[in-house]
């Protein structure tokens, strides 16, 4: 048993840790800044160390004070939960250098799959479907117009050190394709600290698929059904659903099993997804993996029924997680809502501040996974998540129909919040027929 997990984290998902840590019976210590003393993170953790002040960089993403916070604390290992340090592979690096575990996966895995064209390489040589595009880094613009014109415009540039959709761009012909490189290459060297680009034949309008894993080692990987994670808005997902409404029995058997050879490949080990993009006749292609336990790891844990958290940390003592790939039943239907505190009506506009009311929903179905309560003041300083709320039904109508009661049930008083936005969306007829792609938030709310 681990003797301390220190969480290297806040908000929502330091407190996800904390509990799964809690039924475990494992203490833990929680980090904070200055400007989240008053956070429930540390509130629910046995011993609390500030590590500095507001800003992530001075903070959060401070190895050192991390380490300092561990050692002092008696911590054996951290959790990185997700952003931050999660996938830092110099991170993992420090830690054992210390003698403390980090929980996730390898360093060198980390490495592969932060480098995208990498990536594509290894998931192609384990068989996994891979779009057509480039082996290697472009070095000029030439390059990328010949391969261009041999898979076909159009074709998507995407930094190799990128990921989440920044730095990327759409070529639809030869013409355009210098002044795309130029630019995508100048953002990505400013953004990555690295240039390197490769390019993909680009799909107009997929649905990203994504599906959960867990790695035990010696090749052994759990998986645990798909998300459809569709509705994203400038690559932020809002509303994440389990099972996807466009994967069949059939089709899920495909995609699982192509994320099972793919993780397998690598000995994938800890929670990780693999990202896929689904175009409407079902073909499904590679996108990235990620190495980290997920913000939406919640409708994955409805419909399966296990708790990933307490899973991946028995995986990581090297104890039986209590699940063999034969159990890995999926039932019933969860949806998560991201509740945001932006201003939908102003752009999705961040709106930090006091919270003066705040009433949770409840009942039947319904999970609400937030670090905020009445009185507290949302800082600006990091993301705009205030909670997640999950619903579960026996079938994808019920839980819409639970999300519609409990959104109506929630109240946030003094910032603005996505709860409006959410509301729309779950009325909208292509949602609720289960009809969309990732096109669907740039046409219903630009
Ligand atoms: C694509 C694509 C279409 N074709 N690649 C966006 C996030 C980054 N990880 C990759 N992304 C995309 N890659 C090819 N070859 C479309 C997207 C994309 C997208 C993907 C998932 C969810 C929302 C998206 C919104 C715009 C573009």
């Amino acid at each position: 048993m681990f003797n301390k997990v220190l969480i290297a984290n806040r908000g929502e998902i330091a407190l996800r840790i904390i509990r799964a840590c809690q039924e475990l019976d494992i203490p833990t210590v929680a980090v904070y800044s200055t400007a989240d003393k008053d956070s429930l993170h540390v509130v629910f953790a046995d011993e609390s160390v500030c590590i500095g002040p507001p800003s992530s960089a001075q903070s959060y993403l401070r190895t050192q004070s991390l380490i300092a916070a561990a050692e002092v604390s008696g911590a054996d290992a951290i959790h990185p939960g997700y952003g931050f340090l999660a996938e830092s592979a110099d991170f993992v690096e420090v830690c054992a250098m210390h003698g403390i575990n980090f929980i996730g996966p390898k360093p060198e895995t980390m490495l592969l799959m932060g480098d995208k064209a990498a990536a594509r390489r290894t998931m192609k040589a384990a068989g996994v479907p891979v779009l057509p595009g480039s082996e290697e880094a472009l070095n000029d613009y030439q390059e990328a117009q010949k391969l261009a014109e041999d898979i076909g415009y159009p074709v998507i540039i995407k930094a190799s050190a990128g990921g989440g959709g920044r730095g990327m761009r759409v070529v639809r012909d030869a013409d355009t394709m210098e002044s795309n490189f130029e630019m995508a290459r100048a953002e990505a060297e400013s953004s990555f600290g690295s240039g390197d680009l490769y390019v993909e034949k680009f799909l107009e309008n997929p649905r990203h698929i994504e599906v959960q894993l867990l790695g035990l080692g010696d090749k052994n990987v759990l998986a645990f059904g798909e998300r459809d994670c569709s509705i994203q808005r400038r690559h932020q997902k809002l509303i994440e659903e389990s099972p996807s409404p466009a994967v069949t029995p059939e089709l899920r058997k495909k995609i699982v099993s192509a994320a099972v050879e793919g993780a397998k490949a690598v000995d994938y080990l800890s929670a990780g997804t693999m990202e896929f993009l689904l175009n409407p006749d079902g073909d499904f292609h590679f996108m990235e993996m990620n190495t980290r336990i997920q913000v939406e790891h919640p409708v994955t844990e409805m419909v399966a029924g296990v708790d990933l958290l307490k899973a991946q940390l028995l995986a990581a003592l090297g104890k039986p997680v209590g699940i063999t790939e034969g159990e890995i039943e999926l039932r019933g239907h969860a949806i998560e809502c991201r509740i945001n505190a932006e201003d939908p009506a102003r752009n999705f506009l961040p709106c930090p501040g006091d919270i003066n009311e705040l009433h949770f929903p409840g009942g039947p179905g319904v999970r609400v996974d937030s670090h905020v309560y009445a009185g507290y003041t949302i800082p600006p300083h990091y993301d705009s998540l205030i909670a997640k709320l999950i619903t579960y039904g026996k079938d994808r109508e019920e839980a819409i129909i639970r999300m519609k009661r409990a959104l109506s049930e929630m109240v946030v008083e003094g910032v603005e919040t996505t709860i409006p936005f959410h509301l729309k969306v779950l009325d909208h007829p292509d949602f609720i027929a289960g009809n969309v792609d990732t096109s669907f938030l740039t046409q219903f709310a630009g």
